[in-house]
């Protein structure tokens, strides 16, 4: 969106040097020949798929993750040459678009690497895939050496399907304790070891991994979570090999102020009663920003101070309890940086009981991003 066309002042601004920042410091952290794999699923975890991308690019990542055939035709609308790969399963009628706009796919089906080659000989270009291994996760991919066979000898028997990499997904890697993923790692390097010839790009390491494991860096790593400077847990938080730098805020002003007497109520239900006088400032945010009501009784950072939200959140504003009297577009900091204090994402996932991962997924369209 044009940001002169923005009337609502609520917005998320992005930071691209910190995403440039996170990924400058993993490629010192990883062995030379190590590629990063930049994951943009999901608009790039809130924060803008092409904006993301192209930041990441000029940082030194060489391929790029999502999760579904639209997220990559969206991508690949605006990044011409680079890899895209999805992760996720995809139906075989993708199969075409996906030669046509060198898209790789994720395969682990004998069944769909069959039906894709009967009309393989039409592709203008070769498929590529990569094939996944369940080494553990439980949620995609061929689990023994007899699958991996089968749906690599299905490759191989296909005329324009070429296989450029393996990989294997974690379950466990930002916990403390190692037994699965020490597990889970030995299965895929015995999967691995069964084919005749390796494929150029063999991969496990999602964040944690790559952060705070050795050993597992192999061709390539997927870097997810702190890419956008969060980390993926409070154990992965505890040994950062370096700091992150969060990428994201979230902004907006008060649009009306207020003073509410002794026992007034503030918004639906009428759940929030005043203990004294009170000022009342109004911010135009609500659950259909992301904002969701749960989220009441969060603090804001306003003028250097911190103000909780008050009552029940509504679709698109909610109020704040101010320290004092305070103007009309004073700024609002919902998440990030004001003066000496900040407002961090893990802060909202506590509150929230869930994962700081959730958090700017769950910003919604209508939040213009704005990148700086
Ligand atoms: N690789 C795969 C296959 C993934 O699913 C993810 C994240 C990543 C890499 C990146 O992980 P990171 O963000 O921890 O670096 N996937 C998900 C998910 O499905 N739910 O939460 C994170």
């Amino acid at each position: 969106m044009n940001e002169l066309l923005q009337f609502r002042p609520t917005k998320a601004i992005i930071d691209l040097s910190a995403i440039q920042y996170n990924i400058e410091n993993l490629r010192k952290h990883l062995q030379s020949n190590v590629e990063v794999i930049a994951v943009v699923k999901a608009n790039a975890y809130g924060h803008g798929d092409v904006q993301v991308a192209k930041a990441a690019l000029e940082a030194g990542a060489t391929m790029f993750a999502v999760a579904t055939p639209e997220e990559a035709l969206h991508l690949r609308a605006s990044i011409e040459k680079t890899p895209i790969m999805i992760l996720g399963a995809v139906p075989v009628n993708f199969a075409p678009y996906a030669a046509k706009a060198n898209i790789t796919l994720t395969v682990f089906s004998s069944e769909w690497v069959n039906e894709v080659t009967l009309m393989s000989k039409e592709f203008n270009a070769p498929l590529k895939v990569h094939i996944k291994v369940d080494s553990g996760m439980g949620r995609i991919g061929v689990r023994t050496e007899k699958e991996l066979k089968a749906v690599y000898d299905a490759i191989t028997m296909a005329n324009n399907i070429e296989v450029d990499g393996i990989f294997t997904h974690f379950a466990t890697a930002d916990e403390e304790d190692t037994e699965q993923y020490d597990h889970q790692l030995e299965v895929f390097k015995e999967l691995v070891a069964s084919l005749p010839v390796k494929p150029r790009l063999v991969h496990a390491a999602n964040t944690a991994a790559s952060l705070v494991k050795e050993g597992v860096q192999f061709d390539a790593v997927r870097f997810g979570i702190s890419m956008y400077g969060l980390a993926p847990s409070t154990f992965v938080e505890k040994h950062l090999p370096y700091e992150l730098h969060p990428a994201l805020a979230l902004e907006s002003e008060l649009v009306h102020v207020k003073k509410i007497a002794k026992g007034d109520t503030v918004s639906y239900g009428g759940t929030y009663v005043a203990q004294q006088d009170e000022w009342i400032g109004t911010v135009p945010i609500g659950y259909a920003d992301g904002v969701i009501r749960g989220l009441s009784g969060q603090e804001v950072l306003i003028d250097g101070s911190r103000a909780p939200i008050i009552g029940r959140i509504c679709m698109d504003q909610c109020m704040i309890r101010l320290p004092r009297k305070m103007a009309v577009g004073e700024k609002v900091v919902l998440i990030g940086k004001q003066q000496q204090d900040e407002i961090q994402i893990q802060e909202w996932a506590d509150r929230l009981d869930t994962i700081v991962y959730e958090i700017p997924c769950m910003l919604s369209q209508r939040v213009p991003r704005i990148y700086r």
